[in-house]
């Protein structure tokens, strides 16, 4: 069976999970913790970072390469819309969380809300979250809400690896305590709950939720 390495507070370990669930593929989960790994783990991700992901003898790193891995391997269903600019706006989106969302929702406010003081015992810079919250989310925000039509789906009308990248680091978020305010960005809070209500994504939040939340 293959083989996922990664600590579940990751948003990008959570994407490949999400992408696992939808597709029902089956395997092992290993929880490394991406913090002086072992050389043996660099041989499968070079930089350190998680996840990583092995099938037999293949290793690959990278979040969004794993996920296309296993596009190629189970196609259905897809995740990956067919016309070529719908995949690469679902390609954008995914860019959009992991260099847009994950900046800002990863360590100015799910680490210091959560990973600092519960694991390694440093407390919350309450200045960091705060500047965040009012400074760099809105601008964040007001971009996806401009982005969203009806429905719940960023691409072409149908869920993605867009939903996917996006929605997984809305779970950091949820985790730290913070949500979307739907008087100032309603489509987006609308999203953002109907994804997290899927049961791909929902059954990782509720497994997650006692390590990692703030309710937990
Ligand atoms: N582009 C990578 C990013 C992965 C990433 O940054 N993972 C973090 C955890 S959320 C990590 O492993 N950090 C440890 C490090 O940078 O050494 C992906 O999509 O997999």
């Amino acid at each position: 069976m293959p083989t996922l390495y990664g600590v579940n507070a990751s948003p990008f370990v959570r994407k490949v999970r999400v992408v696992l669930a939808e597709k029902g593929m089956a395997y092992e989960h290993d929880p490394i913790i991406p913090f002086n790994v072992s050389p043996e783990y660099k041989r499968i991700s070079p930089l350190g970072k998680v996840p990583a992901y092995r099938d037999g003898e293949r290793t690959l790193a990278d979040s969004s390469v794993i996920c296309a891995y296993l596009e190629r391997v189970k196609p259905e269903p897809a995740l990956y819309p067919s016309d070529p600019y719908e995949y690469a706006r679902a390609l954008w989106f995914e860019e959009y969380g992991d260099s847009g969302l994950a900046p800002v929702m990863g360590p100015k406010i799910f680490f210091q809300k959560i990973v600092g003081p519960r694991f390694f015992n440093q407390p919350t810079d309450e200045a960091v979250v705060a500047k965040a919250v009012a400074e760099e989310l809105p601008a964040l925000f007001d971009y996806l809400e401009g982005q969203l039509a009806s429905g719940d789906a960023l691409v072409g009308g149908r869920f993605s690896i867009a939903d996917i990248g996006i929605a997984t680091q809305f779970v950091n978020l949820r985790h730290a305590g913070f949500g979307v305010d739907a008087k100032r960005w309603p489509k987006l809070a609308r999203y953002v709950a109907a994804v997290h209500a899927r049961p791909s994504f929902k059954a990782l939040i509720d497994e997650e939720a006692a390590a990692f939340s703030v309710t937990g």
